[in-house]
């Protein structure tokens, strides 16, 4: 029993594949198998009552570690087939771990946006991202050839179209779809041709206000910034409001935020204490009449906020590369768990 067991032994551990460690079963166990062979040729008439004992409680040992060692290399084999079959299955690693989502830092600004808004009695639309060269720049005052094009220069598209450079591109959009009264804001993502560096992407993220009705001013204009901007920071900050030229708002004006991470001192994030933050202005004549609204009737206003950098400055973020960066850890900082 002893050699046929190291025989055994050898050959369960030679086989490899699921069809050699059947052959070895059937050598050792089938109904012509050397251990069952074996068994019924033992000649007991020879044996005393404790050899016969003893005889059978090795045998079944013998069964038993044969049995047992077919089935482990049986379950083996089969892990190394379904290991071979894909390769990308590593049973060592170990388990996936789920990670929850959370709110991206501009999605929460954008969000706690719209909500002001809204209780300003704004809607909230969303545009086009691609959009068409009438939108974004023909309504809105900027002809082919004029020169405020070359600031805004962007990815053309092989349909014409273009990636939208502004979400003003919205403006003359909603006057065509809902007219005149009309309070609405139009946050959403644009894209420029642009050298990048710690303020500047080529995608980044705008929120427009457009406001037509009866008797608007830039009174108006103000206080909503105002409300706006302590909302957002919830606490005073410094602003400025200076004169800005876009061929789509007469008077313009650009509102800066002093610099939260400086003070006003000048830094890499801001380069002189300020952050040009949101541009507004009453809306030309030009626009309103190309969203076939009547310039004599109404008036109003529009503003871009510079939803990117309004949540850097929010959450102290000094680089505008780290939001396209694609770095997990730099979202795991903000997240706000659902
Ligand atoms: C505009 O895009 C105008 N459409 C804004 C406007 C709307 C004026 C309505 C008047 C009335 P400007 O190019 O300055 O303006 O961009 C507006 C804001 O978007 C900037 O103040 C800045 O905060 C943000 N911004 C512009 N370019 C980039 C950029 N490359 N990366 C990140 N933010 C940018």
């Amino acid at each position: 029993m002893d050699n046929i067991q190291k025989q055994f032994l050898d050959d369960i551990a030679a086989a490899v594949t699921s069809d050699q460690i059947e052959q070895v079963r059937v050598k050792y166990l089938g109904r012509k198998g050397i251990i069952t062979l074996f068994a019924k040729n033992a000649d007991f008439s020879k044996m005393t009552v404790d050899e016969k004992k003893e005889f059978g409680v090795k045998l079944n040992e013998l069964k038993n570690l044969a049995t047992q060692k077919l089935q482990d290399s049986q379950q083996m084999s089969n892990v190394s087939e379904t290991v071979g079959k894909s390769a990308e299955l590593d049973l060592t690693l170990p388990g996936n771990a789920r990670s929850l989502g959370a709110l991206h830092p501009i999605t929460m600004v954008q969000m706690e946006l719209e909500t002001v808004f809204e209780g300003m009695g704004f809607r909230v639309l969303y545009g086009h991202e691609c959009e068409t060269e009438f939108y974004n720049f023909e309504a809105l005052n900027i002809p082919a050839d004029h020169p405020a094009r070359d600031m805004q220069d962007t990815f053309w598209l092989t349909n014409g179209r273009i990636l939208r450079t502004h979400t003003s591109a919205s403006q003359v959009r909603s006057l065509h779809r809902f007219g005149a009264p009309i309070r609405a804001i139009f946050p959403g993502r644009c894209f420029r041709y642009e050298a990048i560096d710690p303020s500047h992407e080529n995608t980044f993220y705008q929120c427009e206000g457009l406001v037509v009705d009866k008797d608007i001013s830039v009174a108006n204009l103000i206080a909503v910034m105002k409300t706006i901007l302590s909302e957002v920071f919830k606490r005073n900050v410094a602003v400025r409001l200076r004169p800005g030229f876009f061929p789509f708002v007469e008077p313009g004006f650009e509102l800066d935020l002093q610099c939260l991470f400086c003070g006003g001192k000048g830094c890499p994030t801001c380069g002189d204490g300020w952050i040009e933050l949101i541009p507004c202005g009453l809306i030309h004549p030009k626009v309103l009449e190309a969203g076939n609204i009547n310039p004599g009737e109404y008036s109003g206003f529009a503003f871009g906020v510079g939803l990117t950098r309004l949540a850097m400055m929010k959450f102290g973020i000094r680089d505008i590369r780290h939001f396209n960066s694609g770095d997990i850890r730099f979202n795991e900082q903000f997240g706000v768990i659902l």
